[in-house]
Parts: C-alpha cells; sequence; structure tokens
C-alpha cells in the first residue's frame, strides 16, 4: 500500500526495526548517518537500500528537516555504497520513491540503488 508522506513518523515500520536490530537485514554498510542493506525483494541484480538514521518519513521530510551534516553523510553514504558494489563504471541508478503517488510504501525515507544490468528508462 502506498503511504500517505504526510502521516507522523511511525516508529514500528519495518525499516525502523531493522535500525533497532528487531529485524534481521543484509547488511553491507553502515556508518554515523545511514544503513545499507539488500532490498528482500530485488528488481535488479544489484538492489540495495540505503536509509538515513534519523526519523524521517519521506525523501520530503528529509530534505526539509534533516541537518545539512546528515544530509551530507547520508549522500556520501549513498554514492560510497554504490562504489563499493562496484557500480561506478557499468552505472546504477538512485531512487527515492515518494508519497502516496510516487509508489512509495514503506514510511522511512529509502534510497533505492540499482545496479548490475542495462536499466531501461524506467523501472515500474
Ligand atoms: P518502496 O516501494 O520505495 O517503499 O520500496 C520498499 C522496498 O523495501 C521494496 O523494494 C521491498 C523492500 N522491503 C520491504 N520490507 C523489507 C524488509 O523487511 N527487508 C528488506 N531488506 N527489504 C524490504
Amino acid at each position: 500500500m502506498p503511504i500517505d508522506p504526510t502521516q507522523p513518523y511511525d516508529d514500528n515500520n519495518v525499516f525502523a526495526r531493522i535500525l533497532r536490530g528487531e529485524l534481521p537485514s543484509k547488511t553491507v554498510y553502515e556508518d554515523e548517518h545511514a544503513l545499507a542493506f539488500h532490498d528482500i525483494n530485488p528488481l535488479a541484480p544489484v538492489h540495495i537500500l540505503v536509509i538515513p538514521k534519523g526519523r524521517y518519513v519521506s525523501w520530503d521530510d528529509f530534505s526539509e528537516k534533516a541537518s545539512d551534516a546528515e544530509i551530507a553523510g547520508f549522500t556520501r553514504a549513498v554514492g560510497k555504497v554504490a562504489r563499493e558494489a562496484g557500480l561506478v563504471e557499468i552505472g546504477y541508478r538512485v531512487m527515492a520513491n515518494t508519497g502516496l503517488r510516487g509508489g512509495q510504501e514503506v514510511p522511512h525515507l529509502h534510497m533505492h540503488i540499482f545496479g548490475g544490468t542495462t536499466l531501461g528508462p524506467m523501472l515500474a
């Protein structure tokens, strides 16, 4: 179900539970600002999710309310994860589904990193 991007942050969402270690994930990277793990339902040979450690519902919420340090740290983490996954030479895609008609289902900001193949103009 798509989420309402204006809803308050839900501390029981699945990514909040992964951050607290209550649910397992295949972690590929972690630092002060970000956690990255493999998507449970990969849509490409490489499909990694990068999430901020702060409580942000969406890209809209994060880009408005996060501190400059959080934004810088998170952005650098996304780039680092893609580099460490070996995606720079072949190319990759970064995507944040946002809100009701943006296809967002989990109400904690997550950047999808897709790679490992030639990506079409859009992923459904
Ligand atoms: P979105 O539609 O942008 O909100 O994408 C949510 C993604 O999260 C979707 O590709 C599947 C993934 N996902 C949902 N639940 C879990 C989970 O428990 N573990 C992991 N690793 N990924 C999950």
